[in-house]
């Protein structure tokens, strides 16, 4: 019976561990996210984001796929007066025409979008962009480095 307990205990503590986000994450579900205002080029930003937890190699650029994810997001940054006035870079990509717009971070294809006026235009990277009230941009994916978003699932 101790023992039971014990496993019992142990299981729920694991539970909790396994449940949490990194240090500096904001949870939203079973994600959590991290605001880099550091500038990097889409390339470069998801290397960046996976090297933030180490050995999980569930960190990448957000992929955002409801318009609940969406609203939590953009809620966070509106709320956030160092985040409020810049654009944010995420996952989503059309890098493989034949693939279509998708998400790097879990190699899916767009079933939520949330584009900005007259969107997608040029380019085949996704940034959610402050003059278009977090709606979606495509931008050149080697254009200048860019601040973004990580989202490590859990
Ligand atoms: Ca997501």
């Amino acid at each position: 019976m101790k023992s039971l307990l014990l496993l019992f205990t142990l299981s729920l503590l694991c539970t909790e561990i396994s449940g949490s986000c990194p240090e500096n994450f904001v949870r939203f579900a079973n994600s959590c996210y991290y605001f880099i205002t550091s500038r990097l080029t889409w390339f470069d930003a998801d290397q960046y984001c996976t090297s933030l937890v180490p050995k999980s190699y569930n960190c990448h650029l957000a992929a955002i796929e409801s318009s609940a994810e969406q609203d939590f997001l953009k809620n966070h940054i509106l709320n956030n007066s160092e985040l409020r006035s810049h654009s944010f870079l995420t996952s989503g990509n059309n890098l493989d025409s034949k693939k279509g717009w998708s998400w790097s971070a879990t190699n899916r294809r767009f079933t939520y979008a949330n584009w900005g006026p007259s969107e997608p235009s040029s380019g085949k990277c996704v940034q959610m962009h402050k003059d278009d009230s977090f709606r979606w941009r495509s931008l050149d994916c080697e254009d200048e480095p860019k601040m973004f978003v990580c989202e490590y699932e859990i």
